[in-house]
């Protein structure tokens, strides 16, 4: 269905020359306006789901009534919290997040005015309630998540007083940083919504097209962000990078580098973080992260190795031959910024991404049921059927 219109979109558009527009504005333009926090260089996530819901750039005064707001949603229920404790630490971490999203379902406020029998016109107001409540829940069950399987202590409490990024930060118990937080603020801000047509947006419209409440559609997207062609890919790239330096050294040669991107594509798999289903330059998500370690750890050896893949690996998936575009996307480079401060552990980077992707979704599904929008039923064919009706042309 590539290329195919398809889907209403409002929050963002995707031009596979130029990259994302958030409500028609770039990564660099949203760096400009957007407010950021006292003493912060990066936008405040807050101040893009306001511009993704509204279409307008909030004030410093309207983002800081959305962090107090979500802060004072943050709470999960006792028996979400048990179930994310009784999880094994071997589940993934992506496993359990969507286990917990969907649990959330259990309060959700459409889901009980839908029962109630709620008027069509209305259900935007409830499913507005729902996506509020979801994004403020998602660093409590994310934090929660990240201590139990990686046996990081207890959870501290949210912070009234600290914005939506800080929080998280706290929880996974880097707060104390500060260039981790802004890290954060500029990652949340950059994976929160890229079109409607990827799998885990599309997913969360097609789901909630059934009227099935947010916390059910987007526990649906996490589940397809948890592919490694999508999110997942984010900790692929780090297995990549790991497995490449166990095999040719921390700081290895050009060539010993090529013959490994050759090994793998060789081996019948992809190489992580490189190539797009829309995008055909280099992904300005990328940019902005490579921008962000230029300015705060230029020296770090993964981001070296990260810099040294991206002059190698176009060139070889070009002369490779099948790969549309050659140039690296978002997830090629969020892994080794996290690394950086301290969060190694590569199984739990696509929950970052999920908490992120909330945002989008959750601003178009406010939309969705604002605007009525109908039950996503493409049609399908069996392959008899498109063999029949292509046999004689
Ligand atoms: N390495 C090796 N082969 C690649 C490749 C890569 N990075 N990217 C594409 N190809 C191959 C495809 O597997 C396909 O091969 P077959 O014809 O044998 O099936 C061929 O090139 C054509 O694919 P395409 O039209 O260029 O790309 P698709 O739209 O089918 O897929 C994507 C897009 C992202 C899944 C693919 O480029 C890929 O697998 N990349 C690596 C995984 C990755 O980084 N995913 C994250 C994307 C961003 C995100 O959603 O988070």
């Amino acid at each position: 269905m590539r290329g195919l219109p398809a889907l209403i979109w409002d929050g963002s558009v995707l031009d596979a020359e130029e990259g994302i527009r958030f409500r028609g504005k770039t990564i660099p333009d949203i760096q400009k306006e957007l407010p950021k926090a006292p003493g912060g260089q990066e936008p405040l996530p807050e101040g893009l789901f306001w511009l993704l819901v509204t279409g307008e750039i909030p004030t410093q005064e309207q983002v800081a009534e959305l962090s107090k707001d979500w802060a004072a949603r943050a709470a999960i229920p006792e028996f979400v919290e048990e179930i994310l404790d009784r999880c094994p630490p071997t589940l993934h971490p992506m496993s359990q997040f969507s286990l917990a999203v969907t649990a959330l379902n259990h309060n959700s406020a459409f889901a009980k005015a839908y029962q109630d029998g709620i008027n069509k016109k209305e259900y935007w107001g409830p499913v507005f309630e729902d996506c509020m409540d979801l994004i403020a829940k998602l660093p409590n069950i994310a934090g929660r998540i990240y201590r139990n399987v990686y046996g990081r202590g207890k959870l501290p409490a949210i912070d009234a007083t600290k914005d939506y990024s800080h929080n998280l930060a706290n929880l996974l118990g880097f707060g104390e940083n500060p260039a981790f937080v802004e890290l954060l603020r500029l990652y949340i801000t950059i994976h929160s919504d890229h079109e409607g047509g990827n799998v885990s947006a599309h997913t969360g419209k097609l789901v909630g097209s059934a009227l099935s409440d947010p916390f059910l559609a987007y526990g649906a997207a996490l589940n397809g962000l948890a592919g490694p062609l999508h999110g997942l890919a984010n900790q692929e790239v780090l297995v990549w990078l790991r497995k490449m330096q166990e095999k040719i050294g921390e700081e290895p040669t050009d060539e010993a580098v090529k013959e490994y991107i050759w090994s793998t594509l060789k081996g019948g798999q992809v190489v992580p973080g490189y190539g797009h289903a829309v995008l055909r330059k280099t992904d300005p998500r990328y940019t902005a992260q490579r921008e962000f370690a230029l300015k705060h750890l230029p020296e770090d050896k993964g981001f070296r190795l990260v810099g040294q893949i991206y002059n190698l690996v176009p060139d070889i998936l070009l002369e490779a031959g099948k790969a549309k575009n050659p140039w690296p996307n978002v997830d090629a480079h969020s892994g080794v910024l996290l690394t950086h401060y301290g969060l190694t552990e590569m199984q739990y980077y696509t929950v970052l991404f999920g908490v992120s992707r909330a945002f989008g979704v959750a601003a178009q599904l406010i939309w969705d049921r604002a605007l009525g929008a109908p039950l996503e039923r493409p049609k399908s064919y069996s392959t008899a059927a498109i063999q029949k009706m292509f046999k004689d042309k």
